[in-house]
């Protein structure tokens, strides 16, 4: 294997709780529930899409300006949940192979669809390991369009073929297999359907795991 890309929400930290958080807030402003199994078919995508999502669901149409103020709204909300996010918030697993790319000389990409991402990581104090971040500004396609992958393997300079990306969501895993990349899922719910592996959490997965594919 040539390259790492992270997706970052779900993987590298849980913040996959707040966003929820958010955006039920904001559903309830709609007047109605969000559940748990609608999230799941948020995660991964850009929060300009989720609210599109959210509406349908409500069967509510509200026009630009209204969109831009639940965004701005949403995005408050979220900030503010993660305001006191620091390096112990970082999901298990993340750092023992953070170092193991290192040692093995594999370079690590961010593949985000969050417009955040660059704060969360600098939270984190983990930025400096990865030697590119794509994030939801760079990109103008959603998860599962695999632009924000196939994005990170070209500023990394390695062939798509070559890449295992590491996702926690159904968009996330569909962005990597359009991508040809090796995807693999991380989800308490055991199984992400056509991912090509799957993992309860990422310290799970053996080192030897990534020694037969490099
Ligand atoms: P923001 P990921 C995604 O991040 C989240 O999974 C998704 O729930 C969120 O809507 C999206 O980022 C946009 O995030 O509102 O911070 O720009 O999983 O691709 O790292
Ligand atoms: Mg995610």
């Amino acid at each position: 294997m040539k390259a790492f890309i992270f997706d970052l929400d779900g993987i590298i930290v849980d913040t996959a709780k707040y966003h929820f958080k958010s955006w039920k807030i904001i559903s309830k402003n709609f007047g109605f529930e969000l559940s748990k199994n609608q999230n799941e078919l948020l995660k991964g995508v850009s929060r300009e899409k989720s609210l599109d999502r959210i509406l349908s669901w409500g069967g509510i149409s509200i026009d630009r300006f209204e969109k831009k103020k639940y965004l701005e709204k949403k995005n408050e909300l979220y900030k503010g949940f993660i305001s006191n996010l620091s390096q112990m918030d970082i999901l298990p697993g993340v750092n023992k192979l953070l170092d193991f790319a290192t040692i093995k000389d594999i370079p690590i990409a961010l593949g985000s669809a969050s417009k955040n991402a660059h704060q969360i990581l600098e939270k984190l104090r983990i930025k400096n390991k990865f030697k590119v971040i794509i994030d939801g500004n760079l990109t103008s396609k959603s998860k599962p369009h695999p632009e924000v992958f196939l994005k990170g393997a070209k500023m990394l300079g390695v062939n798509p073929k070559e890449v295992i990306v590491f996702e926690d969501s159904i968009a996330g895993v569909k962005a990597a297999n359009q991508a040809k990349m090796v995807s693999v899922a991380i989800c308490k719910c055991g199984k992400i359907e056509n991912a090509k592996y799957n993992f309860i959490s990422l310290d799970d997965i053996p080192l030897e795991f990534f020694e037969k594919m490099i």
